[in-house]
């Protein structure tokens, strides 16, 4: 049995004993006491990490009191990132610093959209339009969270007007250096919203359930939580201590809500599509949906979740050329997902598609999960003719293919 110790926020972690297994017992032997301090819910580890990285970024914050910062997200948010970037911006609005939160692409999976209408979250799209007439001047600093920089279009935008990149929050592995005055990069971590919730619980920002904007954000973050872990299933420990704090601000009936929204008939057809298409070899399922609209986008990972439920299948990868008609402009998006723990998404898929001419990866990963975008370049574009769009599909098609068979068989020679 795990002995029950007394332990409060000043007790040193000697004194916590070790439960039969070894492992210092720290989750369940905590009593009220000292549950009632939020920092009881973090394992030691988490505990120093965050601790010295609040007080990093208080300092970082102090001084750039007053100022305005543009929040950049992926061009295709998901839940993790809106709730992170909004509990952001109610932490910095204590030092005075306005944030605009921004993504150039689209809202498009319908969960996200019902997130973003339901608790009235604070981000903005920014059209191609908007995009070319804004005056960035306004803006005296860039933050990333849950992305470095590499998934948004809003990073070379800022660059080249010359925007200082503040603040750096993500759980993705490192993309690649990066100049900025704060970073807390921490790939092991399921989830930013995890570690943002470390963050409140450090006391960067108290958390009132009479304040119902911080209600909603921690729904946000709670929702934000559950997507990037899948549903808790593959939370660790300090997800789990995350989201148990959450659940006392949390509003089980707005999360209900969200989880609600149902998926619309595009997106059904192109999961349909990717069942006809789909091959099956080496426990792999590989499919290629054809054309689909930008804003059906959020369709692909949706089927690579769904394809990665058959059983003998591991690991799942869908593809298709998404067509941009405010720009017509074409680019191939695909979507990995994987239950196999040796695999690993960032290396899988960096191996399969190697680089651009400037040295980018097309694409990587995080733990489970992983996705990649390939400029179509000089054949991008419509075509009113259907028997070259159908060919040029075939094209990519079969190069995509021919890519990702090289790492599912590596032993055949290469298949078209
Ligand atoms: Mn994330």
């Amino acid at each position: 049995m795990i002995e029950s110790v007394v332990t409060s926020k000043s007790t040193p972690k000697s004194k916590v004993q070790p439960d039969p297994s070894g492992k210092p017992s720290y989750s369940n032997s905590e009593p009220a006491v000292a549950s009632a301090s939020s920092q009881g819910w973090m394992t030691p580890q988490a505990r120093n990490v965050t601790e010295q990285k609040v007080s990093e970024i208080r300092r970082v914050l102090e001084q750039h009191r007053g100022e305005r910062h543009l929040v950049a997200l992926q061009d295709f948010p998901d839940p993790d990132a809106l709730s992170c970037a909004w509990t952001y911006k109610l932490i910095v609005q204590q030092y005075d610093i306005r944030c605009d939160i921004v993504y150039a692409g689209a809202l498009s999976h319908q969960e996200n959209i019902a997130l973003v209408r339901l608790t009235n979250l604070p981000a903005q799209r920014w059209s191609p339009q908007v995009l070319r007439e804004k005056d960035f001047s306004i803006y005296q600093g860039c933050v990333f969270v849950d992305n470095q920089g590499t998934t948004t279009q809003l990073q070379s935008i800022t660059q080249q007007a010359g925007i200082p990149l503040v603040v750096v929050i993500d759980h993705h592995t490192a993309q690649g250096e990066l100049n900025a005055e704060f970073i807390d990069l921490r790939p092991q971590v399921r989830a930013t919203a995890t570690i943002l919730t470390q963050y409140l619980q450090s006391g960067l920002l108290k958390l009132d359930t009479n304040n119902s904007e911080h209600v909603k954000c921690a729904t946000a973050l709670m929702h934000g939580l559950r997507s990037d872990t899948n549903r808790l299933m593959q939370a660790q420990e300090e997800d789990f201590l995350a989201a148990a704090y959450l659940s006392r601000f949390c509003d089980a009936q707005l999360l209900n809500s969200v989880l609600q929204a149902s998926r619309s008939k595009r997106v059904m057809d192109v999961i349909e599509r990717s069942l006809r298409n789909r091959m099956l070899q080496n426990n792999f399922s590989i499919a290629g949906v054809g054309y689909l609209r930008y804003d059906d986008r959020d369709a692909i990972p949706q089927a690579a979740d769904f394809l990665v439920t058959e059983e003998n299948v591991h690991t799942a990868v869908v593809y298709g050329i998404v067509h941009d008609e405010d720009d017509d402009l074409e680019v191939v998006i695909g979507s990995l997902r994987t239950s196999k723990i040796t695999l690993d998404p960032d290396e899988f898929i960096k191996e399969a598609f190697g680089q651009d001419a400037q040295g980018r990866f097309f694409g990587g990963g995080r733990s489970m999960a992983g996705g990649f975008e390939i400029p179509m370049g000089f054949l991008s574009g419509f075509n009113e003719a259907s028997d070259y769009t159908r060919m040029k599909w075939e094209v990519f098609d079969a190069q995509i293919k021919q890519k990702l068979l090289r790492l599912v068989n590596p032993d055949d020679d290469i298949l078209t």
